[in-house]
């Protein structure tokens, strides 16, 4: 089958035919439907997570069950899609029993396309406690690019930033993920302001609801500092993170969830007189899968996506390296 695999010390992924899997007992086969792509996959590409072994990537996948293992029972309805929890969690660590799967530290622990094969291929075999049955109606496109860039805002906005009806929220970002992540806070009744450098995704974040969409080189001068109970810094660079600094009120949360950096400054004299609390995101739960499903079902986020043919991967990798993807990219197997 074609698969696009990794391969240490390469910068464009290498696509083979390799045998198409067996589903372990407690595993279900899926035929891709739809593979989404992510800026993770440019930081591996680039050698920073540092793998030293060769998998196939696409860590947003959706697909039908088209086999099952020995052991499960559960019958699949042909032609129903299924998205795949891409932390892929062992349901067994402490993490996975007590609500927090996406932390999950079970034994040899890697995730969907990263670190172990993933979407980029005709089929991926995958724990069938990781799929979620994806709502008619919902195309395959979007539920890929639902698992990572609507689960992860989701995730940030909601569990971590503990957002709620008038919460004031600073959305920094508006890529991929922060564009959905204005539609998740909105949804949660929150009062948005989003900002980024670029007009047209203020435009674009205009269209989704009532919220304030100010060009981030002019928050200083149309926004008090710290006026904010929760900032998402889908960014995550020295120029974002030190504006969720200044914007952010005594007390606030900062989430931060973009991997523009290794590492970001942090203030310390205001940091600690106002008590602000700095929080990591990190992708999302199993039940955030079903609750995400849920919004977008009913027409509560509406992820934008772009399609392509999955043989042009690397080509739609440079693209999204030189910025040229507004929304969300996902590939659809051509073979
Ligand atoms: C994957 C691996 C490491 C960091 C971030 C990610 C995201 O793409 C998943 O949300
Ligand atoms: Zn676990």
């Amino acid at each position: 089958m074609f698969a696009a695999r990794y391969v240490p010390g390469q910068k464009k992924l290498s696509l083979t035919d390799i045998p198409k899997p067996k589903p372990g007992p407690r595993d279900v086969l899926l035929k891709i439907r739809a593979a989404g792509i992510c800026h993770s996959d440019l930081h591996v590409l680039a050698g920073e997570v540092g793998y030293t072994h060769t998998f196939t990537m696409g860590h947003e996948a959706c697909g039908e069950v088209v086999e099952k293992g020995s052991d499960i029972s559960t019958e699949f309805k042909a032609g129903t899609l299924y998205a795949v929890h891409g932390p892929n969690p062992c349901g067994d660590c402490t993490y996975c029993r007590t609500g927090f799967d996406n932390l999950c530290n079970g034994p040899g622990r890697t995730f969907v396309g990263l670190g172990q094969d993933g979407a980029y291929a005709e089929y991926l075999a995958v724990p069938a406690r990781n799929i979620v049955e994806v709502p008619k109606g919902i195309t395959p496109e979007v539920a890929a690019v639902a698992t990572d860039a609507v689960l992860t805002p989701y995730h940030a906005i909601k569990a971590l930033g503990e957002v709620q009806t008038n919460s004031k929220v600073l959305i920094i970002g508006l890529g991929g993920l922060g564009m959905n992540g204005v539609q998740v806070a909105l949804a949660l009744g929150a009062k948005v302001t989003a900002c980024d450098l670029r007009d047209a995704s203020l435009e674009m974040a205009r269209s989704m609801g009532k919220l304030d969409a100010i060009n981030s080189k002019d928050l200083d001068k149309q926004v008090k500092p710290g006026s904010f109970d929760v900032v998402v810094d889908f960014v995550g660079r020295d120029s974002t993170f030190t504006q969720a600094q200044t914007f952010v009120r005594p007390g606030g949360t900062i989430v931060l969830v973009g991997l523009g950096s290794q590492q970001v400054p942090v203030i310390s004299t205001p940091l600690i007189s106002y008590q602000v609390r700095v929080q990591g995101a990190f992708w999302g739960t199993h039940q955030e899968m079903h609750e995400i499903f849920q919004l977008i079902s009913e027409g509560k986020i509406k992820p934008q996506v772009e399609t392509a043919p999955m043989k042009d991967v690397n080509h739609w990798l440079e693209e999204l390296e030189a910025g040229h993807i507004k929304s969300r990219m996902a590939l659809l197997p051509n073979f």
